[in-house]
């Protein structure tokens, strides 16, 4: 397959300036009449023919300016229609295909859901429905035509606004007519038609605009969307009141379907949701899905400047719309609950997922320079990292020139197809700063270690920090550049105060920019020797190596002025510890208790001051985050013997006060998912872990007693996950007992399968194998194949890295089946493997020998064959 390259980009020889689409649904022959306004573009190349894009579409007619076009002036594919001639002044291009709905199992395109019609478009899917230059930089405004069996799709959802609707007379069909007047690419192009219930409201805009809202669920579940609907409210009044950004239409529609390859899309004024991040009640959601819900919603609602007023020139500037809209997601979140928590789980994720591809053989720059499959490249990096890069920007440059920044952007690039230097540019102009050494972060992957050390001079009182910087080599670049690097630091002293600090290299907002290999600042005016905070907020995306002791870490947990910083000093020291037991080194009994009577203190003065907090506090860095740490020749085994030791200690060295947050914290009222009782939910079933790590008996018979009383799936399923760690007939009693409770409920059923893939014992896999044959499990639907198959292989570190390389084999039959019927889905299974290379001897053996079987394999999709060549290479 052909390489795609940023430095290839050529404008398109045509634009296409209005689409008129008619669409008549039918389950296996839905008939698409496009006309196309087109004219050359002054700005391609003269000469060139007429490209159109397609994929698996039927040719039924095609005219120009009316009237047909012989059959030898152009040449018809299933994947493109070639014009070579075309006219060099403006026509109209009429175009008839015909198109499977029910055969989609791609889920790319018009497909099937439940048996409702719906459309997903991004990357590439508006070529499955029509031929057309299916590239983001060709803009059109769009009038859709949507005809349908009035029975089977009473329904019918469009982009824009709604113009015209009617029945055809004699017939047992409709239409309704759609016009969106913002030009948009094909990408953002979506159209529904089916059964659904519907929940709304009225919204007016700050400039008071009228616009109705409304969310479309399986009828029956309406009363599950009311949350969604409450959360798109607050993200339109948010975005006004941080950003200036008011909508644009007169209705927003969003409609959750349940076969859907990821979470959302924000398409035109019609945005698509898996059902998972729709759908929520007390009884079926838990905390962390609400929180989802919210930020999902957040996240599609804002593309619609960042992504759709504004939208990509190319593939390659993915981020400049992901990554700013997630970072605008995160501050909504943060503005909606508690910043500190929320910045620590952004960090979680971003380590957990970000920084191990970033060390991994699919590391690529959040802006990468090449693909084969541009769906392989909605990673982490793109999104979470893109994020971060747009949060260093806001603490470079601070908060006010960063919203005249993002306003002089808005307003500049509207309605237009932007690229990364459009965005740095509009900060440079409102700053006069010359952003050009910055922008390296979107050039260079890789996480770059920047590694610390403290000389306290007490003659003068002085507190020198020396900073040096490395980015490892990563696919295709050996050599890294020093990156600009934001350090928002501070000095603690010993006994806990804070430190008055002052260097002239610290702004007043205390952040050093450290862009050199390496650099050092000096404080003044230090009484005592300090123990320095960096990073505090986790001001970079980087990997620290600092020269404190662990004594000196857990004064930061109990004293320092930045909670995000208490939470990671209390993970480092945890990690030190896990590393150490893992790998056989020599751990004393002083450096464990040390820890525990940290959190010790910590739980007795601090938890419940802020629960949420402290349920971060007393987690242990994952089974994976330790992998990571080690980075090479991991034992899984090892670790979760590890891990599994520290937590027991833990938890039996502070049981006393554990059970008693148990039996505080428990849910009197009824349930609000807002995130402060969430915060107690959280503290409380992290304290019900601990304990059963500690005492078997003692947490099985809590949890027992927490899965039959449970007022809420949140502590039904905290519960019923501590009894999974617990091997014996108590275990599959309730686990039985849950799917029978759940057995219509499919989304509910997923938890299910989650929680059985993650078990941590050699029986998994084998009771994985036997979920596969259960009713409620399908390979057809993307939800039920993550939540079992992706579970097991992305949550189970120890079991889907058996030493046998079952887990391998297992994964990689998963893997080529799914890819017959759906390659995005696949690709992103077969990810699960790019830890391989760190593994140890045997493990990598097997692994390396399941990916070469995989890349031998006939007929692979272009998804899986990219991502296999690159893991292996
Ligand atoms: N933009 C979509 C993702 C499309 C993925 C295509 N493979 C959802 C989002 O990021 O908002
Ligand atoms: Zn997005």
């Amino acid at each position: 397959t052909p390489v795609i390259r940023l430095e290839d980009y050529q404008p398109s020889p045509f634009v296409i300036e209005r689409v008129e689409l008619d669409v008549r649904l039918h389950p296996t022959t839905t008939r698409v009449t496009a006309t196309l306004a087109l004219k050359p573009n002054p700005k391609g190349r003269p000469d060139a023919p007429l490209v159109l894009d397609g994929d698996e579409v039927n040719l039924k007619g095609l005219s120009l300016d009316g009237r047909a076009i012989p059959a030898a002036e152009f040449e018809a594919s299933a994947q493109g229609l070639t014009i070579a001639q075309p006219p060099r002044r403006p026509f109209t291009l009429t175009i008839e295909t015909e198109i499977d709905p029910t055969a989609n199992t791609q889920l790319m395109g018009l497909y099937r859901s439940s048996g409702n019609y719906c459309t997903q478009c991004e990357a590439e899917g508006f070529r499955r429905i029509t031929y057309f230059l299916d590239r983001p930089d060709v803009m059109a405004v769009y009038t859709t035509r949507i005809e349908a069996d009035r029975d089977e799709a009473p329904v019918l959802l469009g982009n824009g606004n709604p113009v015209e609707a009617g029945n055809i007379a004699g017939t047992n069909r409709h239409y309704a007519v759609w016009h969106d007047p913002h030009p948009k690419p094909a990408y953002l192009f979506a159209l529904v038609g089916g059964r659904l219930g519907k929940v709304g409201k009225d919204f007016t805009t700050m400039s008071g605009r009228k616009v109705k809202l409304a969310v479309y669920v399986e009828p029956g579940k309406e009363e599950r969307a009311a949350y969604a609907l409450d959360a798109l409210e607050r993200s339109m009044r948010w975005d006004e009141r941080v950003f200036g950004r008011e909508y644009d239409l007169d209705e927003f529609n969003i409609v959750a379907v349940s076969d859907f390859n990821m979470g959302a899309m924000e398409n035109k004024g019609l945005n698509i949701f898996n059902d998972k991040y729709v759908l929520a009640s007390p009884e079926t959601a838990t905390d962390m899905d609400y929180a989802n819900i919210e930020a999902i919603i957040a996240h599609e609602y804002f593309h619609n400047w960042s992504g759709n007023r504004v939208t990509c020139r190319d593939w390659f500037q993915l981020c400049l719309k992901e990554g700013l809209t997630v970072f605008r997601d995160q501050e909504f979140s943060s503005d909606e609950r508690s910043r500190p928590v929320h910045r620590i789980a952004e960090v979680k994720t971003l380590r957990a997922r970000q920084f191990s591809e970033d060390a991994s053989p699919l590391a690529h720059p959040v802006r990468p320079t090449q693909y084969r499959e541009i769906n392989n490249f909605y990673t982490a990096t793109v999104y979470e990292k893109g994020a971060e890069i747009v949060r260093m920007l806001k603490t470079i440059i601070g908060e006010a020139d960063f919203r005249r920044g993002m306003d002089l952007y808005f307003d500049r690039c509207d309605g237009t197809a932007a690229t990364v230097e459009d965005f740095l540019q509009a900060f440079s102009e409102v700053t006069g700063r010359d952003l050009s050494h910055f922008s390296h972060w979107y050039a260079q992957a890789g996480t770059p270690r920047v590694t610390i050390k403290g000389t306290y001079d007490e003659a003068a009182q002085t507190y020198r920090l020396d900073f040096t910087q490395a980015t490892p080599a990563t696919p295709g670049q050996p050599n890294k550049e020093p990156m600009a690097i934001p350090v928002a630091l501070g000095l603690v002293a010993q006994d806990g105060r804070p430190l008055a600090t002052s260097s002239d290299r610290v702004n007043a907002q205390g952040v050093f920019i450290l862009d050199k290999a390496s650099d050092s600042l000096t404080f003044t005016n230090v009484p005592s020797h300090p123990v320095p905070s960096v990073f505090r907020g986790f001001s970079a995306p980087v990997k620290t190596s600092l020269d404190l002791s662990n004594t000196e870490l857990l004064v930061l947990l109990r004293h320092d002025s930045d909670a995000f910083n208490r939470w990671q000093a209390a993970q480092t020291v945890a990690m030190r510890l896990l590393v150490a037991l893992s790998t056989g080194a020599a751990v004393t009994d002083a450096d464990i208790t040390g820890l525990s009577a940290a959190l010790e203190m910590f739980i007795e003065d601090d938890a419940m001051r802020d629960p949420a907090f402290a349920a971060l506090v007393l987690t242990l860095p994952s089974e994976a985050d330790i992998a990571q740490e080690i980075a090479a020749d991991v034992d899984p085994d090892a670790i979760h013997k590890a891990r599994t030791e520290l937590k027991r200690r833990i938890g039996s060295a502070n049981i006393g006060q554990l059970w008693e947050f148990h039996q505080l914290l428990a849910d009197l009222g009824p349930y609000s998912p807002d995130a402060a009782s969430a915060g107690r939910r959280a503290l409380r079933n992290v304290a019900l872990d601990l304990i059963a790590g500690a005492d078997k008996r003692l947490g099985e018979r809590l949890a027992r007693e927490q899965f039959d009383t449970a007022g809420n799936m949140t502590d039904r399923l905290a519960s019923l996950s501590v009894l999974t760690t617990l091997p014996g007939a108590a275990r599959e009693g309730a686990l039985t007992q849950f799917s029978e409770r759940y057995r219509d409920e499919p989304l509910v059923l997923d938890k299910w399968f989650a929680l059985q893939a993650t078990i941590l014992e050699e029986g998994t896999l084998e009771r994985v194998k036997g979920l596969m044959n259960h009713p409620a499990f399908s390979i057809n639907n993307p939800n039920r194949v993550r939540s079992l198959v992706g579970s097991f292989a992305m949550a189970n570190q120890m079991q889907f890295n058996r030493a046998d390389g079952a887990g391998y084999a297992f994964l990689a039959e998963i893997v080529l089946r799914a890819d017959e019927l759906n390659p995005q889905l696949a690709a992103r299974l077969l990810t699960a493997f790019s830890a391989w290379r760190m593994m140890e001897e045997t493990r990598r053996k097997h692994a390396q020998q399941t990916l070469q079987a995989i890349a031998e394999h006939p007929n692979l999709s272009r998804d899986v064959s990219d991502i296999v060549n690159r893991s292996l290479e």
